[in-house]
């Protein structure tokens, strides 16, 4: 069917879910894109059969086609209507973009995993992994906390950004992500991104 609603699968937790959700606001898209929360992670939901990887963010687009992928969903919808807000810059500068768009990937993923086994019953998650994911973490902070000063990271918002700042405030959920000390440059940074209206607007839930 064309011209309806598109819908947004997302749940309220999943920092993969909040980059586009902050999208849709950062376009201006409320009225054309319906938040609909998905049941993820249950035997017998019915969200496994709208979407066959039952993951979230997952765009059914006006047309009736459905996709996935944060980073997919949010370059659609940054192409959907209106000037484009997320282009890469051109020349040398694409590489440095698309270089702190990776490590604030990066950053994301490990935490992303890291909050995935605290959600595990206790006798369940694995101490190997939550170790891991913190050491990994701790080195990325650090990186991040040296090159945050960057030009691209200090001008208008950029998809890095949104990752930064959605890994960052997985502080929220993760008692042990406690990256703040010894980090004043990256804290001011994400202090400053977080009044953001779009970024305040979609702070996970607890
Ligand atoms: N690469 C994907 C990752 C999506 C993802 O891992 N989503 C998680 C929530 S943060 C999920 O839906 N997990 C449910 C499951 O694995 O069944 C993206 O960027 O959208």
């Amino acid at each position: 069917m064309v011209n309806a609603k598109m819908k947004l699968y997302i749940t309220d937790t999943s920092p993969y879910a909040r980059i586009p959700r902050i999208v849709v606001l950062e376009k201006g898209l409320e009225k054309q894109v319906e938040m609909v929360p998905a049941q993820t992670r249950t035997v017998g939901s019915p969200y496994y059969k709208i979407n066959p990887s039952s993951r979230v963010p997952y765009l059914i687009r006006n047309d009736g086609v459905g996709m996935e992928d944060s980073a997919v969903i949010c370059k659609y919808l940054d192409e959907f209507t209106g000037p484009t807000l997320f282009d890469l810059p051109p020349g040398e500068e694409e590489w440095e973009a698309r270089r702190l768009g990776a490590l604030a990937g990066t950053l994301l993923e490990g935490v992303s995993v890291w909050v995935r086994e605290l959600r595990r019953p206790v006798d369940e998650r694995s101490p190997t992994i939550l170790a891991h994911e913190q050491s990994r973490s701790e080195r990325l902070i650090d990186t991040w906390n040296d090159q945050i000063d960057h030009p691209l990271m200090n001008g208008k918002l950029t998809m890095a950004h949104i990752v930064l700042i959605t890994a960052l405030q997985l502080e929220l959920q993760i008692k042990g992500f406690n990256w703040r000390p010894g980090h004043p440059e990256l804290s001011e940074w994400a202090d400053r991104v977080a009044d953001r209206p779009s970024i305040a607007a979609t702070v996970p839930s607890m």
